[in-house]
């Protein structure tokens, strides 16, 4: 595997950041993850306006423009001749001291990495996924911004850890006034009648790439599409519930806390989204060759 870092693509062993760098240090940076499919990069552009955005909350000053950044994408899907995979785009603070202070660290350090990805097994999607909820709340908005997609993912490992403690692969994460937020890496839907209903990025939801896709492609096809407040309760007394995330594209849930979700199995609804967004993929993105 060849992995990108700052304009050079390397071999995997000899990829390497030092152990001075404030990404490792102390979680400084931002990332992205962006899925390739037939040989075209999904949704590019909305990963690295994201991206951009997340350098921003954190002052962090991109080393590259926005086309240089996605030519070194679409290289170093070249360079591993990916046609479908995954991509993780990471941007560090880079090198400084020992010391909190990021002013210190003068070289922001850009590395690509194209690989496969290991989404939920096949059997999940069609018998849908266990959650619980966690006690790991998300993070109050001006403690880490939810909606930076920053390389501090310690609030998320955390309720990671306290789903599969519990036998659960994902869970729902609650914010500080007690609504819903999110999956510690996916967004959360729910369905009722003809209506989707997602929480709003203010409720501490990262504003998902897939997530507004899914609300895009649902319009389309006819469903109402809201942004609302939810608690549990919504979520309980769904007809359905599905998560979207570029790992995981579109995932029913058929059981939340041991209770089931309409039948306990993904709806009829999902799995129309699910196909529509399947679709989708074939008919847009930024094509490698
Ligand atoms: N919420 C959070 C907190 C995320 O990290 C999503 C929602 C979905 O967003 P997109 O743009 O992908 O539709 C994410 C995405 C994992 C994993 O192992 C997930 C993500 C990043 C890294 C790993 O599940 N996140």
């Amino acid at each position: 595997m060849k992995v990108y870092i700052n304009g050079k693509l390397l071999d995997e062993k000899n990829a390497k950041i030092s152990v001075f760098d404030h990404g490792l240090l102390y979680g400084d940076g931002v990332f992205e993850g962006i899925r390739v499919y037939h040989d075209k990069v999904f949704t590019l552009d909305r990963h690295i306006d994201r991206l951009f955005r997340s350098a921003r909350a954190i002052a962090l000053d991109m080393p590259m423009t926005r086309d240089e950044l996605i030519k070194a994408v679409i290289r170093t899907c070249k360079a591993n001749k990916i046609s479908n995979g995954y991509i993780r785009l990471v941007v560090t603070r880079g090198v400084g001291t020992l010391g909190l202070n990021p002013y210190l660290c003068k070289d922001a350090q850009v590395i690509i990495i194209a690989a496969g990805i290991q989404l939920y097994p096949v059997e999940l999607y069609k018998k849908g996924l266990s959650i619980v909820t966690v006690g790991t709340m998300r993070n109050h908005p001006e403690a880490i911004n939810p909606r930076i997609k920053s390389l501090n993912y310690l609030n998320n490992v955390l309720a990671k850890i306290e789903a599969l403690n519990a036998g659960a692969m994902e869970c729902v994460m609650l914010n500080p006034q007690g609504f819903v937020a999110e999956a510690s890496g996916d967004n959360i839907f729910v369905v009722r009648g003809d209506t989707l209903t997602t929480p709003p990025v203010w409720c501490g939801a990262l504003e998902g790439i897939t997530r507004d896709v899914v609300m895009e492609l649902a319009v389309e096809l006819g469903y109402r599409v809201r942004e609302e407040v939810m608690t549990r309760y919504d979520l309980y007394t769904a007809d359905e519930v599905f998560l979207t995330g570029t790992a995981a594209e579109i995932i029913g849930v058929g059981v939340i806390d041991k209770r089931s979700i309409g039948k306990g199995k993904p709806g009829p609804v999902t799995r129309r989204l699910a196909e529509r967004f399947k679709a989708y993929t074939r008919e847009t993105g930024t094509p490698i060759k």
